[in-house]
């Protein structure tokens, strides 16, 4: 990523290489206000979400679910940066409250619970959120939720960044039967 310099810019601009640089990632810009001088201080730095790249979200609908107040989003989140990330939280309209959840085993069964501290991603590498492993709780769901609707999803990072994605709702199917009660009977939709 380079940046155009001019004679006049350059002093300023050879000392803010790095800085610049680091802008123009994080806006996926040229440096347009490369004339004002801004002060640097504030984006000087790439946030935690512009170093994440999300692939194949996913809400599981709430049609068909024995308990339609929850569900949870699935994806592929990648951390492409050299830091490491953390996803400490998301937010929508359609859950009162959201939490950041892995699978535990307690006493023999499986159990969802809060990530304390969040879903750390390491530099350079991915994980990936789906049923039966990590996930994004959506709780107090109150809206009906369809395979083939759309959900605006944030998701928010330790940083304060956030990164606003519309994920597609996709059936409820027996794979995700983890969000049952125990010894509930799911019914079979093969
Ligand atoms: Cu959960």
């Amino acid at each position: 990523m380079r940046t155009r310099t001019t004679p006049a810019h350059r002093a300023v601009t050879r000392a803010r290489r790095a800085a610049t640089a680091a802008l123009a990632v994080a806006l996926g810009l040229g440096l347009a206000a490369c004339g004002d001088d801004a002060g640097p201080t504030k984006a000087d730095e790439t946030t935690q979400a512009d170093q994440v790249t999300i692939e194949d979200p996913w809400v599981r609908a709430t049609e068909g679910s024995k308990d339609t107040s929850m569900t949870a989003a699935f994806m592929v989140i990648t951390n492409e940066g050299t830091e490491e990330v953390t996803l400490v939280g998301a937010d929508t309209e359609v859950a009162g409250r959201t939490e950041i959840h892995e699978m535990v085993e307690i006493d023999g069964e499986m159990a969802m619970q809060a990530i304390e501290g969040g879903l750390v991603l390491a530099a350079d590498r991915g994980q990936v959120l789906q049923p039966g492993g990590n996930h994004i709780m959506l709780m107090e769901v109150s809206t009906a939720l369809k395979a083939g609707d759309e959900v605006a999803l944030t998701l928010e990072f330790d940083d304060g960044s956030t990164r606003e994605l519309t994920v597609p709702v996709k059936p409820f199917t027996e794979e995700t039967g983890h969000y049952h009660e125990p010894g509930t009977d799911a019914d079979h939709e093969h």
